[in-house]
């Protein structure tokens, strides 16, 4: 018995010496801003206690542990939910802060989120990126906003998506075309050849058919529908809670639009609007 005590404690040591902490804290904001003629209220995790539309990305490297501080400016109980990784005991008091320390089973693409309706409904959700930090590598974040639905939402009036949900604002970052053009995060900038990585989260309620021109991408990691794995298209669908990881070696320079194939969700604030952004392909 002793001996098996000390063999699991130099196991542990030994794993401990290997894996570095990574460590981070965001801060769970509500904000309501005007977005084509729409006043939205949303929940974003951010990187400091001011409310900024996007969700701040969380990266770390494979093997690392990732150690999330999370600081709830919200006066109601959040969630830090990450999908087969951290789902229970994650819950975060309101004015409270909870520590929370994840391990991943892989290099990839992970989405955290608030699991309660005014979290999720008001896109209080964002991508982990696991590995890939040698890569060029950008961030997708995609939702449909709905004025009247997250008014309800936000003053507690409900809690549940209606059978009828037809959302008006549709976003990559939680930004609308032309926005997406100048988000760092989000537009693509690399050179032929090179290896570039998108991480790809559905924060949303639809599916989107996302179309790229100019190249195909392989999907190189996909957590829910997992049968895209390997894909190399132009068009391909992310589904509602999808998180996934793209790999796009240019063959050729350009500007080139990428954008959900729905029509209804480029027409945001005037056409081309909503879900579009682009990949600038230097030589
Ligand atoms: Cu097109």
């Amino acid at each position: 018995m002793r001996k098996l005590i000390i063999l699991v404690l130099l196991f542990q040591s030994s794993l401990s010496s290997f894996s570095t902490v990574y460590i981070d804290t965001l801060f769970i904001n509500r904000g309501t801003v005007n977005q084509a003629q729409k006043l939205i209220n949303y929940c974003s995790f951010n990187s400091t206690e001011t409310f900024e539309l996007t969700n701040s990305p969380l990266e770390v490297n494979e093997n690392d542990t990732l150690q999330v501080t999370i600081i709830n400016t919200d006066s109601l109980a959040h969630t830090f939910t990450v999908n087969s990784i951290l789902e229970t005991g994650n819950n975060i008091a309101p004015f409270d802060t909870a520590t929370f320390q994840l391990k991943f089973n892989g290099k990839g693409t992970y989405r955290y989120y608030s699991d309660v309706a005014y979290g999720k409904y008001l896109a209080a959700s964002g991508n982990i990126l696991v590995g890939y930090s040698n890569y060029i590598h950008f961030f997708w974040n995609l939702f449909e906003a709905k004025d009247t639905f997250m008014d309800s939402i936000a003053n507690g009036l409900t809690t549940t998506l209606p059978n009828y949900f037809k959302p008006e604002v549709f976003t990559i970052n939680n930004l609308y075309f032309p926005n997406t053009v100048t988000d760092t995060l989000g537009a693509v900038t690399g050179n032929v050849n090179d290896s570039i990585i998108i991480s790809v989260v559905n924060s949303g309620q639809m599916v989107s058919p996302f179309h790229f021109h100019g190249y195909h991408v392989k999907i190189i990691d996909v957590k829910i529908h997992q049968t895209m794995l390997g894909w190399e298209k132009d068009t391909f669908p992310v589904f509602p809670g999808e998180a996934m990881t793209l790999l796009l070696v240019p063959d050729q320079p350009g500007m080139y639009p990428v954008h959900n194939h729905n029509l209804v969700t480029v027409a945001t604030g005037g056409y081309p609007g909503g879900m579009v952004t682009r990949l600038n392909i230097m030589p």
